[in-house]
């Protein structure tokens, strides 16, 4: 919310000036801003230009995995902006995350000179290069403007975006930093990104091999909603000698996928998995959630690997053959024309083992006292169609790949470094940013600790936020190595006994409760039907059955 009416004024320092000419030409137009002095220059010139909306977000953490969340949902990069000081640091966390979910984030720091760095002045560290493990580029900028210093702000900007990925921008600005003028300073280069032309392959050798082979997998990781084409769906469902397995956050769908791979693996025996052993793997998308599959491909192999991404191929399973540089749909697009279906066995056999499961799972289900596995079932088949669903990390994502969800919902998680400290925040930039429906699926730890995820005026009245209270870290009781000790619930569990109740109440959010089957019902009903305010459905389940509930579903599906 833009307190004033746009006066053009800019920052009286010319480096700032800069800054801002270049982002507005570049197209950066979303800016989280968070306070401080040193960013004074670039606060007010975004603020005051009516080409940046402008966002307030007090705590950097937070900041980072709202402006995250928008641009997971956007694609495009959105800039974020803080003081010197420990500021920066705490943008660590959604960097490193972007960096590993391909998301483009531009992270521009304030900073003093560098004559005033290790001499002793306030909240001043050592900023250039802080992100240098996980940036794809780092623009250390001179206190004068300088075609240097629009050469290294564009080439950030053109990283960014290109290679879809975090970058920094570390500016030094020196007192006085609340001046303002009327005048544009600078005259800056702008350098747009130019496409590159991708790599074409000879495909005919992978075409043949791919056309003798009987056992073929396609394992896809995190994928944008609609990315991959239908015709190649299609193609992959019709091929019976291709088995293919998703994850919930591909967002990919077909009745012949396997959308639950532990279900299906996990009762398998050494037997099943030599008979399933891959010829060929086709891996595309991102982070694959489901431990079991890896320790699976790594230890039966597949004779060929074919990673497809851009940028990227992880040799996760130690097999992989072949990187293919390119968008899956032009590789597919490419590569289709010259397969043909091949007879096999491997597709009706996955799929009859799926039928099998799912009836298993089904009366299982039908037995089990209420807990986290038994509210997943409730709560999955009860979101509202065409919504977006974010799931934070620990078991959240792993229950909801036991159940299927709605092909017309989207779902998102932080799969790229797999923490607890940002699933909140990200949901409520990704809910900003989205006319989706949002609802945002967390345990009790992940939500405690991103609670300020909820202290900004950006939360849509329909936003939603479903806590499944297990008393701390459930997913510890299911990890191999729990024992019911001290240091377990102390250490590990953190077990507690807080509620969601006061902070809900806090942030202007409704708030409801549920224990049982015959309340989670109702709850979610009149928890879906209002969307006046945000609104909190607290689930409360017992913390020492839960696990045992879960251990046991994979033995009974055999
Ligand atoms: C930033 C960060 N710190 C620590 C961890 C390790 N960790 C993984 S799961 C988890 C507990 C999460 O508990 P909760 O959100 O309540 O979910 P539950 O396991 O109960 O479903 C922790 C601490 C992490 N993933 N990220």
């Amino acid at each position: 919310m833009h307190l004033k009416s746009f006066d053009m004024i800019y920052p009286k320092i010319p480096l700032a000036q800069s800054i801002i000419e270049i982002f507005a030409a570049r197209g950066i137009h979303q800016i989280v801003i968070s306070p401080g002095s040193r960013n004074a220059p670039l606060t007010i010139g975004f603020a005051s230009n009516e080409k940046f909306e402008c966002l307030s977000i007090a705590d950097e953490r937070s900041a980072a995995f709202f402006a995250l969340g928008i641009a997971q949902q956007t694609q495009k990069p959105v800039a974020l902006l803080c003081t010197s000081g420990s500021a920066l640091l705490n943008y660590y966390p959604a960097f490193a995350e972007a960096f590993y979910s391909q998301i483009p984030l531009i992270v521009v720091s304030a900073d003093r000179p560098a004559d005033k760095i290790d001499i002793g002045d306030g909240q001043t560290i050592r900023q250039e290069n802080v992100f240098a493990n996980h940036s794809l580029f780092n623009a250390n900028l001179q206190e004068n403007v300088s075609a240097e210093n629009d050469q290294l702000i564009n080439e950030a900007i053109t990283k960014a975006i290109l290679e879809k990925g975090p970058v920094h921008i570390n500016v030094p600005f020196e007192e006085p930093l609340y001046e303002t003028t009327e005048e544009l300073l600078v005259k800056s280069k702008i350098i747009p990104e130019t496409q590159p032309i991708l790599e074409s392959e000879n495909l005919t050798t992978f075409a043949e091999k791919w056309n003798s082979s009987t056992k073929k997998m396609v394992l896809v990781g995190v994928n944008f909603p609609n990315a991959i084409q239908q015709n190649i769906v299609d193609w992959m469902a019709k091929d019976p000698s291709i088995v293919v397995l998703t994850e919930t956050t591909s967002n990919l769908h077909d009745a012949t996928f396997i959308s639950n791979i532990d279900t299906i693996i996990t009762p398998f025996t050494s037997e099943d998995f030599e008979h399933f052993q891959p010829e060929i793997l086709v891996t595309f998308g991102g982070m694959v959630v489901s431990k079991r599959i890896k320790a699976f491909l790594r230890k039966y192999k597949p004779t060929e690997h074919w990673q497809i991404d851009p940028f990227r191929a992880y040799d996760t399973f130690g097999a992989l053959t072949k990187h293919f540089k390119t968008e899956s749909n032009l590789f597919f697009g490419s590569f289709i024309p010259l397969t043909q279906n091949v007879e096999s066995t491997y597709k009706a056999e996955i799929i009859a083992i799926k039928k099998f499961r799912k009836e298993k799972q089904e009366i299982y289900l039908s037995k089990v006292p209420f807990s986290d596995f038994k509210a997943f079932e409730l709560i999955m088949p009860r979101l509202p169609q065409n919504s977006m669903l974010q799931i934070a990390n620990s078991s959240p994502i792993r229950y909801a790949q036991l159940i299927d969800v709605h092909p017309s919902i989207s779902v998102f998680s932080n799969r790229g470094t797999s923490g607890i400290d940002g699933s909140s925040s990200t949901a409520v930039g990704a809910a900003f940013a989205s006319t989706q429906q949002t609802v945002l699926i967390t345990g009790d730890i992940s939500f405690l600790y991103d609670s300020n995820a909820l202290w900004n005026e950006y939360i849509p009245k329909n936003f939603k936020i479903i806590l499944v209270n297990n008393g701390g870290g459930g997913i510890f009781r299911i990890l191999p190595g729990h024992e019911e000790t001290l240091v377990f619930n102390r250490y590990f569990e953190t077990s507690h006994c807080f509620t969601g109740e006061h902070l809900a109440r806090m942030f202007g959010f409704e708030y409801s409760i549920a224990s049982n089957e015959t309340n989670l019902i109702p709850a979610l009903d009149s928890f879906f039907a209002a969307n006046e305010k945000p609104a909190l459905l607290e689930v409360f389940t017992p913390t020492l059955l839960n696990d045992g509930i879960l251990l046991q579903f994979f033995k009974e599906l055999k």
